[in-house]
């Protein structure tokens, strides 16, 4: 190890924290992932991996191949703890959407007898406001011999650094993207700082751990506030006739306006997920955010209603819909609004559904699956759930006997 390398634990093998710790062990330090589940810890150490991202294959074997990457059930002493875990919302009587950071504080549970001073700890979980503070509350309450009496130093360096990048580019925008730090102090912020240097190329910025947490809640609530804005538009239109695809073309040509593209739904673990934790802080306050959530998780019911009207005109419709994954050309399921609809069409059974899924293997899929080809040829409605790759090139002329429901305007 030369004098900048660290010994750093990863908590959590996910989505970001895997490649997050392959990154770090390619750049030199010495990373010990930790993941409940032995699955994972099996696959990551024989070279392999268990989710679905481009290259990251590639990453995780030259890291575990290197010597700097082993995976474990279990953190051991490091310099610096990176917690990667996720952070879902619970279901309680007073609020269904309270955000739940128990596996932060599990995490935080099982280094807290590691931890000696000069450690740096860092949150990347997208977390509510006060998080942080609360990571230094368990520190400073059960390891209170690290916090000598009359030294305003803190002895554990604490700070938070959102993650921000997007699936299906991971490896691109971990390097990439410029990223926040919020330091309990601004000496936790600048060791953290100096960490995400050895492979970060964007700017990083210092702030103060609650500012940090809820930029990154503001970032994805921006986002889910104007696909709502979209959503919303497509409906008008609907209702109006006219083409939604047309109008918002149209209105992007102003050099002000930049309106973003409608669909079946929010999906994923974090734009449909991430503006609750601001609605359940501030209920009263954030207005707007919350309706932005209810309009998108409005739309899946929205578009079942459209398909069962035109279904009404068959006495046995076959139903293709194209695309179950959260988003365009990636394979992931989690929350996805495609998957929600397909599930609830098949429940309803107003016809026969058919459907595809190019990047899910026919196994892996929670429906069955049939080829692109077929779904097209046999289907009486066409609904475009998923603007893939592959849909965009399906010819013309086989879709002018069909209704086609196109809701991500790839056949305009
Ligand atoms: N969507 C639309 N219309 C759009 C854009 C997206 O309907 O114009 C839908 C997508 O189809 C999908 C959902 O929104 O169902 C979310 O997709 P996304 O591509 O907007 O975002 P995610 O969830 O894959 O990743 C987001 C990113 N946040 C922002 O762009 C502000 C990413 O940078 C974050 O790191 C990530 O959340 C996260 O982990 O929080």
């Amino acid at each position: 190890m030369d004098s900048k390398s660290k010994k750093i634990v990863v908590m959590g093998l996910g989505y970001i924290g895997l490649p997050t710790a392959s990154m770090l062990a390619v750049k030199g330090h010495q990373v010990v992932g930790v993941d409940v589940s032995e699955q994972v810890v099996q696959t990551i150490n024989s070279g392999k991996i268990h989710i679905v991202e481009p290259d990251l294959d590639i990453l995780v074997r030259s890291a575990v191949n290197s010597g700097n990457l082993r995976a474990s059930r279990q953190p051991e002493e490091a310099d610096v703890f990176i917690i990667a875990v996720p952070t879902p919302f619970k279901f309680t009587d007073n609020n269904p959407k309270t955000p739940d950071i128990g596996y932060v504080e599990a995490a935080v549970t099982s280094i807290l007898p590691l931890l000696k001073q000069g450690d740096l700890v860092i949150l990347e979980s997208t977390s509510p406001v006060g998080t942080t503070e609360r990571i230094r509350a368990m520190v400073r309450e059960h390891r209170a011999e690290l916090y000598p009496a009359g030294s305003h130093a803190e002895p554990v360096f604490i700070a938070h650094c959102p993650e921000r990048v997007l699936p299906g580019h991971i490896l691109r925008e971990l390097v990439d993207n410029d990223r926040i730090v919020g330091g309990i102090t601004r000496a936790c912020a600048e060791k953290a700082r100096e960490l995400y240097k050895s492979f970060c190329h964007g700017s990083i910025y210092l702030t103060d751990s609650k500012t940090a947490e809820m930029a990154k809640l503001t970032e994805n609530s921006f986002r889910d506030v104007n696909i709502a804005f979209a959503n919303e538009l497509s409906i008008v239109c609907d209702e109006l006739g006219i083409n939604v695809w047309e109008l918002i073309e149209l209105a992007n040509k102003h050099p002000r306006v930049n309106i973003l593209t409608p669909g079946p739904g929010v999906g994923g673990h974090c734009i449909a997920v991430d503006p609750w934790f601001i609605v359940s802080a501030a209920p009263q306050s954030a207005r707007l955010i919350r309706t932005a959530r209810e309009i998108n998780d409005f739309k899946p019911s929205w578009v079942l209603d459209k398909i069962v009207q035109k279904a009404n005109r068959f006495k046995a419709p076959v139903i293709g819909c194209l695309g179950l994954a959260f988003k365009a050309n990636i394979d992931d399921l989690r929350e996805s609004p495609a998957l929600e609809i397909a599930k609830e069409l098949v429940a309803m059974k107003i016809g026969e559904v058919v459907i595809c899924e190019p990047n899910v293997a026919p196994g892996l899929a929670p429906l069955p699956l049939a080829p692109l080809e077929r779904v097209v040829r046999e289907a009486d409605i066409l609904v475009v759930l998923v603007d893939h790759e592959e849909f965009k090139s399906v010819d013309p002329d086989l879709l002018k006997e069909k209704i086609v429901i196109d809701l991500k305007g790839i056949w305009r």
